[in-house]
């Protein structure tokens, strides 16, 4: 589907999901997703992201955090499974002496950033891992922020990189301001997904999904029950489930993603209110967005 402004529309990518899983199919099939992050008080965006990739539809999903946050994110499903980090300022040792190999043993996307911090040694770590790694990343929230005047190291070349940056994050990255970047939002999504050769997914009111071939599609689903926080580490985990599942298709994976996104936000909203609605409802109506048929 082509809008007359050329642009593609998000929801157009939606027939992926459409299709049943195969009978005879097994986890192993659907990927295992690693979220990295939730730092002390931060806890509960790891635990959004996790529990919207078990939602979406991944094998498995893994949550990589720091031991003093292990207990409260385990909590939030018992389907979890959970890797111990060490915290902020001893982060970097989690790459040492085969450490590194064995968090990524059988991770097929990793996810880095939602309650990451940037203190002591988060940024470094989180840069390293992304360098470190070859499974497709998604790099979200204080993962982008390690980049902040290190965009050079965003290069994805052969590797599958989503970035997903809020208004906020998007201006830091490219060292704009918020009202630069919301003046241009398809130029400076676009420029910046095929300079970097990776898809750029720019958050807001009708959220940009750029690739890097150029193209871009503009998602229409959403609504502003979703700006609160915790709304966009559920897009990461969307977005990492559906690489999981579909890694040969990462455009329409990330554009179904974030359609479906905003589909379950507009469930939630209409179920309930925009006033009351949080961020775990949206997961709560994923079921229903994944069965809405246009
Ligand atoms: P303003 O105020 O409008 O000038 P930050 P964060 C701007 C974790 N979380 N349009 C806006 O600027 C995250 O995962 C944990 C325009 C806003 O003040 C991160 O790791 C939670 N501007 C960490 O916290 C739940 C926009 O950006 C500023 C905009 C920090 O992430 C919450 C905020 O950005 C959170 O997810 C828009 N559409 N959107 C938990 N329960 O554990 C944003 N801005 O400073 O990067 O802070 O996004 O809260
Ligand atoms: P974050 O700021 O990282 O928590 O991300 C917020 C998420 O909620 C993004 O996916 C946004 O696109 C979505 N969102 C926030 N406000 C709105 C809005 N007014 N309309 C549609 N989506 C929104
Ligand atoms: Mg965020």
């Amino acid at each position: 589907v082509r809008s007359e402004t050329g642009f593609t529309w998000a929801g157009a990518a939606k027939t992926l999901t459409e299709k049943p899983r195969p009978m005879n199919s097994n986890k192993g099939k659907f990927g295992h997703v690693l979220v990295v992050g939730g730092a002390w008080g931060k806890a509960g965006a790891p635990s959004m992201a996790s529990l919207a990739a078990l939602r979406t539809g991944a094998g498995l999903v893994t949550a990589g955090v720091p031991e003093s946050t292990v207990g409260i994110v385990a909590a939030v499903a018992p389907e979890l499974m959970i890797t111990s980090l060490a915290e902020s300022q001893g982060l970097l040792r989690n790459l040492e002496g085969g450490r590194l190999e064995k968090l990524m043993k059988g991770i097929t996307v990793l996810a880095v950033g939602p309650g990451l911090g940037t203190d002591g040694d988060a940024s470094e770590f989180a840069r390293e891992l992304v360098a470190k790694t070859q499974v497709p990343v998604v790099i979200d929230a204080d993962g982008l922020n390690a980049f902040v005047g290190k965009t050079e190291l965003l290069k994805a070349e052969w590797r599958t990189l989503v970035l997903t940056p809020h208004p906020g994050e998007m201006a830091r990255l490219a060292g704009m301001t918020v009202k630069e970047v919301e003046a241009d939002r398809v130029g400076l999504a676009r420029r910046f997904a095929t300079e970097h050769g990776l898809t750029l997914v720019l958050k807001g009111w009708r959220t940009l999904v750029a690739h890097p071939d150029g193209s871009v599609a503009v998602n229409t689903t959403g609504n502003p029950s979703m700006a609160k926080g915790g709304s966009g580490d559920i897009l990461t985990g969307i977005v990492a489930a559906m690489l999981a599942q579909f890694p040969n298709d990462v455009a329409r994976a990330v554009e179904t993603a974030v359609y479906l996104h905003g589909l379950a936000g507009d469930f939630a909203a209409h179920a309930m209110d925009e006033h009351t609605v949080l961020a775990t409802d949206t997961v709560k109506h994923l079921s229903d967005a994944f069965r809405y048929r246009v």
